[in-house]
């Protein structure tokens, strides 16, 4: 009897505690998700929008793609080794030995310190390689190719729709109004565009695909990977066979392969000497969609945009709706709410696009590199924790620490 009457008060307590009512109301994910979503009238030349999904990100400029700035597209498997200094061998690399220091009383072994040029090889190697580069190609009325820049556009404008990893970005050129529709496959590497304007009908617009070389001095350079100007160091190969059109990208002994696909068109390589190559809608149609998927082997099934864009609503969606939210703004009367909660949903959204691979990379994310050696194994376990907290859910889907901050006064 004593023992229910302890009892009976925390089970009362309990059953308050977890009476629907009493939990508040259901957080509106979707308001509070998309209130956030990134706007902008201008590229940014330090941080680009990115779509992706953990394993492959792609950055992109004003126009939804890399017309203008060679943002990076960066994976999770996509790695290169510079080739050995000179006179160096496989055995010379794996015999180095950096400094011993004495360390609480015992030797400790560093990997620096053991002299150049093989430690500044180990710093620059494995490097996470820049897959390529996307954009817009303007032509006149004639058909002839012009050379323009950002500000040639007029009325740009740009959102990034987290709730579904869309970016939609319309701008003016030559007075024609153009919109690009950019997202990320969810389940494989695809990068999908689709461009909507009378410019694609009046065969105005191509689409450009071009490969940097690639190397450890790059290593660092984020958001700009890769090297332009070195197109006699790597080889770049077209291949369209009927039932698939591939390029294949070859960099010392890396090999990585883009496969395309898209509404009608024609591809050509733009001069031996490049790597870049020019893709033409050949419809008569004002819209135009085109994607890409990055491997390491060609891909013969390459999704349509239109199955890419579903996938990103899809899979966003799930994301948001399944797994754990905190909600500090509604119903908050802090003003530091607003910032405090954009910055949730932004890190989110930066989180899932960069660190929640199948290997999380280093926290400066997959496309910056940030870190001396390829692989660095403590900050995986950090973003695990960040990426365990993101995903926790229960059975139902629903999420397991949905929490609301009360009013402080
Ligand atoms: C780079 O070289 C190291 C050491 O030989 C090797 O273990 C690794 O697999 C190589 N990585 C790539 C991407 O070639
Ligand atoms: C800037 O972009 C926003 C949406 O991204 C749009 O509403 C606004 O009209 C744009 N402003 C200008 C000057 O283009
Ligand atoms: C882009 O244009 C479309 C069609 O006019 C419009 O629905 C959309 O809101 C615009 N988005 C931005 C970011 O300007
Ligand atoms: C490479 O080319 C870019 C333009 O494409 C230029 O800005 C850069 O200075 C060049 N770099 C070198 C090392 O020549
Ligand atoms: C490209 O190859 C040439 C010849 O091997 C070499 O001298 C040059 O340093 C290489 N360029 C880069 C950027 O690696
Ligand atoms: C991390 C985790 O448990 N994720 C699960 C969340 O819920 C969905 C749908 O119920 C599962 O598919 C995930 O595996």
């Amino acid at each position: 009897m004593r023992g229910l009457l302890i009892f009976l008060p925390l089970y009362t307590l309990l059953v308050f505690l977890y009476t629907p009512s009493s939990r508040g109301q259901v957080i509106d994910r979707r308001s509070v998700v998309n209130r956030y979503n990134p706007t902008r009238n201008a590229s940014s030349l330090s941080t680009p929008m990115q779509v992706g999904n953990g394993n492959f990100a792609f950055g992109a400029d004003i126009t939804g793609m890399q017309t203008f700035q060679p943002f990076a597209i960066m994976s999770s498997w996509g790695w290169k080794n510079d080739s050995l200094p000179p006179g160096k061998t496989v055995q010379d690399v794996e015999q180095y030995r950096g400094v011993s220091w004495l360390n609480h009383g015992r030797t400790v072994l560093y990997d620096f310190g053991g002299g150049n040029p093989i430690e500044q090889w180990l710093i620059s190697n494995p490097n996470r390689v820049n897959l390529g580069r996307i954009g817009l190609v303007f032509g006149d009325s004639k058909g002839q190719t012009l050379t323009i820049t950002e500000n040639d556009l007029s009325d740009a404008s740009q959102e990034l729709e987290l709730w579904t990893g869309i970016l939609t970005s319309n701008f003016t050129f030559d007075g024609v109004p153009v919109m690009v529709r950019t997202a990320s496959a969810q389940l494989d590497d695809t990068v999908a565009f689709t461009v909507v304007s009378s410019l694609v009908e009046d065969g105005r617009i191509a689409i450009f695909i071009d490969f940097p070389w690639n190397d450890g001095k790059t290593k660092f350079s984020a958001p700009f990977v890769g090297n332009w100007n070195a197109t006699s160091n790597h080889t770049t190969t077209l291949t369209t066979n009927g039932i698939s059109t591939y390029i294949a990208h070859e960099l010392d002994s890396s090999v990585f392969m883009t496969s395309l696909n898209g509404d009608g068109f024609s591809i050509s390589r733009d001069s031996p000497n490049l790597h870049r190559y020019s893709i033409h809608p050949s419809g008569d149609s004002s819209s135009f969609s085109f994607s890409a998927a990055f491997g390491l082997e060609p891909k013969l099934d390459v999704q349509a945009a239109q199955q890419v864009m579903q996938s990103s609503v899809n899979e966003w969606e799930k994301f948001w709706e399944q797994s754990g939210f905190i909600d500090v703004f509604t119903d908050s009367t802090d003003p530091r709410a607003d910032e405090l909660q954009r910055r949730i949903i932004l890190s989110r959204y930066l989180m899932r696009v960069n660190e929640a691979g199948d290997t999380p990379p280093q926290e400066s994310g997959l496309v910056n590199d940030g870190w001396v050696s390829g692989v660095r194994m403590t900050v995986p376990s950090i973003s695990s924790f960040f990426l365990i907290c993101i995903y926790s859910n229960d059975s139902t889907g629903k999420s397991i620490f949905s929490s609301k901050v009360i009013p402080s006064n």
